[in-house]
């Protein structure tokens, strides 16, 4: 009876074991993993990085961290294009295809970078 008892203990501890090690295993996995997303940061007229390289299916996030707003606009108006972002406030979008995306500030044409997608 005791016996029995025990080792039913044994065996939940071994799930538990299991289980811990497994939940490590995939939080490592998603902090490693290339498509958790990148951010572009706009500050002081400048988008930082100026060159961003992500690996397709990557999420872009821009966030304005300036106290005017600014868009994020693709060269050819049409990939894609924000709204005006206030400060605080961001815009995303994800690269699925391999290729070179310039992009502008329309406010503030001046303002240029670009997302090289691999
Ligand atoms: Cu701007």
């Amino acid at each position: 009876m005791k016996g029995k008892l025990e080792l039913r203990i044994t065996v939940a501890a071994i799930a538990l074991f299991g289980l811990a090690v497994l939940g490590k295993v995939s939080t490592i996995h998603a902090q490693t993993a290339p498509s958790t997303g990148s951010e572009v940061k706009i500050d002081n007229f400048t988008f930082a990085p100026k060159d961003l390289t992500i690996a397709a299916g990557t999420m872009v996030r821009w966030i304005n961290r300036d106290d005017i707003p600014h868009t994020v606009v693709s060269d050819d108006k049409t990939t894609f294009k924000s709204k005006a972002l206030d400060t605080d406030d961001s815009f995303s979008y994800t690269f699925t295809k391999p290729g070179t995306y310039s992009y502008f500030c329309s406010i503030h044409p001046k303002m240029t970078a670009k997302v090289i997608v691999q």
